[in-house]
């Protein structure tokens, strides 16, 4: 009984979206040949747009979530100290890093790979040079008085890593 009144009930209602559908259609078909032309293409057209854009955010979406939190972290502040985990682990993880002009900030070096390159990480706009240990985090201080761009690399500047300093 229940499902009978339920196929009804959703055929009745496909069948006025069809028929609304189909007025539109009509409608528009009335309206002069040289409408007739675009009706035919611009559906597809629509269609592939529509496609395409979905396709396009949904990588998005994916890049976002999946790369880009690895690519580049905001840092939080933490009782005055903006302090992220940089993972060394054939190269800098994340590479980098947004921070705050003005506020100590603490880059907590987390160093997993025991290639000899990596062992020392340079920041010479704030004159730090630290040798890491591994599988040891090697806290480096500074605080950014400018904003701008500053790079971060090992010792022998193979491998790179940013502090983007906002106002
Ligand atoms: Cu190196």
């Amino acid at each position: 009984m229940f499902s009978k009144k339920l196929i009804w009930g959703s055929l009745a209602s496909l069948g006025m979206l069809f028929g609304i559908a189909q007025g539109v259609q009509s409608a528009e078909t009335s309206s002069g040949k040289a409408n007739q032309f675009r009706q035919i293409e611009q559906p597809l057209a629509v269609k592939i747009g529509v496609t395409a854009g979905g396709s396009a955010l949904i990588g998005l979406e994916l890049w976002w979530f999946l790369l880009s939190k690895k690519i580049s972290q905001k840092v939080p502040t933490k009782q005055g100290t903006q302090e992220v985990t940089i993972t060394v682990d054939g190269g800098y993880e994340p590479a980098r890093v947004v921070v705050k002009t003005g506020q100590p900030v603490r880059l907590n070096f987390l160093r997993r790979d025991p290639n000899s390159c990596l062992e020392r990480v340079l920041l010479p706009d704030f004159y730090i040079a630290a040798n890491l240990t591994l599988d040891q985090v090697t806290p480096v201080e500074f605080t950014p008085q400018q904003p701008g761009e500053y790079q971060f690399s090992c010792g022998m500047n193979m491998f790179r890593g940013v502090v983007a300093v906002e106002k």
